[in-house]
């Protein structure tokens, strides 16, 4: 048998994060860790010896060589077969639908999201399991206990495959499968939304402006915005997707998509603007002169989901994350369903999905999704939005103007502090610990808190616990401020302040952002000491 095993060493950093784990480049490229790390998932997930497993990335460099690397290991661990998109291109929502409908027993999939690709950039890799979801909590504790003690790996020692041809062939006795990427996942949207609506739509002149920022969603926008709904060529910008992402930071918001901002702030811009990431699982919506914020999209898509034949029947309950603003429980209560408030990490709201006691999820992070997959699903977003404006006949601001006015506008903005010092950031969060109990009563900077504590979560589904999952002070004029640390980061600590405040006052909803939110940024910055403690006097990144 050609099979060899290697001895290794452990590693002790390889902690997965927020969404497996996430390395600078040459970290994951040092001889052996890459193996270290693909063994100690197999092995996490109790072996992978008859199993089915579907394989891709979004394409960054060392994607390729990554996933020769990963196929030769699956086959010597005995794994039946691997389904891997052609190029070794899979979207992370495209890899969850592919699990799901082939039935495989989980998935592996190349990338660092929103994280830059390059040489001396970002890699990561994570494991979804049979459900299309990412890993539970449990399941990354064991894969992350056995990168701590393993001491071989296997692989079969054989040539790379092409990844470029479409078809099955064997690989030492496994059998790897070449499967469009897009095509299963281009019919599952057709399954869930008016096609005929948005194609009208746009041959009514409606113009698009989507900025796949020459990450994964490319050929997916393309296919299914400029092929199968009509949108005319070039509706798709930046549509090829490089190892390098041209040198961008493939992170759709208004910093990182300067270009697409450009184009829909001022005169004569297109009808509806969007971006995704990296791995296409983030999304961006802007109007003409309107940015809409992630929770905003989830609290408007979850409140008109009933628009798209996918959702015709309504949503069973809303999901989102602690940081993400409040608006969706408005709407939840409205509509007279459950609203779950989980910690940051798609991972949580797997159960509640699989339960069906949540429908659409969201998080502040730009990640919007539904039932339909295990993930949370850029183009889907981008869809969902079509089709509610192809069903309306609104524009992007007058939604808005109308959710406002039914619900009061939660002003929201996230301040983050990039790759500050660990431990200065780990005293800041202690710093506050250390001020929970008391806090209750005071002022801060003006505004009187209502209460203050570190937000832990027991999933209603599975009854498991999450400690430690951010800090969180409520005032008493309905404001709200949360620290929390970043889990995707790859230098130094992140640390993200997260900022709220709803106005219910139809004559205040065009206030600037950061103005609004001036009493909140306030208060954060006398409880938490930013500026002392991180040594920076403002944020890196605003959104
Ligand atoms: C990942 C998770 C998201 C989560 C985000 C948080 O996003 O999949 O569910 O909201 O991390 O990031 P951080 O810990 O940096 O705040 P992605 O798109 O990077 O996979």
């Amino acid at each position: 048998m050609p099979f060899l095993t290697h001895p290794t060493t452990p590693f002790d950093d390889q902690k997965p994060g927020t969404s497996g784990l996430r390395k600078k480049t040459p970290v994951f490229m040092q001889p052996r860790y890459l193996e270290n790390y693909v063994q100690a998932t197999f092995d996490g997930i109790g072996g992978v010896a008859g199993k089915v497993l579907i394989v891709g990335g979004d394409g960054r460099f060392f994607n390729d060589t990554a996933i020769q690397v990963i196929l030769r290991m699956a086959a010597a661990n005995g794994a039946a077969r691997c389904i891997v998109g052609q190029g070794g291109i899979l979207s992370t929502p495209a890899a969850s639908n592919l699990i799901r409908k082939r039935g495989a027993d989980g998935g592996l999939i190349l990338s660092a999201s929103h994280n830059p690709g390059g040489p001396n950039a970002d890699f990561g890799l994570k494991f979804n399991g049979a459900n299309g979801g990412p890993a539970s909590e449990a399941v990354t504790s064991k894969i992350h206990a056995r990168s701590l003690e393993i001491d071989s790996y296997k692989i079969a020692d054989s040539a790379d495959l092409d990844l470029s041809q479409l078809g099955e062939s064997d690989l030492d006795g496994m059998a790897v499968e070449i499967v469009d990427p897009v095509t299963d996942y281009a019919t599952l949207m057709e399954a869930l939304f008016d096609f005929d609506a948005i194609r009208a739509l746009f041959a009514g002149g409606f113009r698009v402006s989507f900025d796949a920022m020459h990450a994964v969603t490319g050929p997916y926008a393309r296919e299914i915005l400029e092929r199968r709904l009509g949108a005319p060529e070039g509706s798709v910008q930046n549509g090829v997707p490089l190892p390098d992402f041209g040198g961008g930071h493939p992170d759709p918001n208004p910093i990182w998509a300067k270009d697409l901002m450009a184009r829909m702030y001022g005169d004569d811009t297109p009808d509806f603007g969007a971006a995704s990431d990296g791995d296409g699982d983030r999304n961006m919506i802007v109007g003409p002169n309107c940015y809409v914020s992630p929770s905003d999209s989830l609290a408007l898509l979850a409140d008109l989901a009933h628009l798209a034949p996918g959702y015709k029947d309504g949503i069973a309950g809303i999901a989102r994350s602690m940081p993400t603003s409040a608006a969706a429980d408005l709407v939840a209560k409205a509509k007279g369903v459950e609203v779950f408030v989980t910690p940051t990490g798609w991972k949580f709201f797997g159960t509640l999905l699989d339960a069906g006691r949540a429908t659409i999820c969201g998080e502040e992070s730009a990640g919007t999704g539904s039932n339909h997959v295990r993930e949370k699903d850029g183009l889907w977003a981008v869809l969902l939005w079509l089709n509610i404006l192809a069903a309306t006949g609104k524009s992007v601001p007058a939604l808005m103007q109308d959710h406002w006015a039914k619900y009061g506008r939660n002003y929201y903005s996230r301040h983050d502090y990039e790759a500050i010092d660990s431990d200065a950031a780990h005293g800041l969060m202690d710093h506050l610990r250390g001020q929970l109990d008391g806090l209750a009563g005071q002022e801060l900077a003006g505004l009187q808190v209502a209460s203050a504590d570190e937000f832990a979560y027991d999933d209603p589904v599975d009854g498991s616990r999450a400690t430690a999952q951010g800090i969180r002070i409520h005032f008493a004029d309905g404001g709200r401020v949360v620290f929390r640390l970043s889990g995707t980061g790859t230098q130094g600590a992140t640390l993200r302040v997260y900022l709220e405040r709803l106005e219910t006052d139809p004559a205040r909803f065009d206030q600037d952002v950061q103005q609004a939110l001036a009493p909140v940024i306030a208060a954060a910055q006398e409880v938490a000491q930013i500026a002392q403690r991180s040594g920076r006097d403002a944020p890196d990144v605003i959104t």
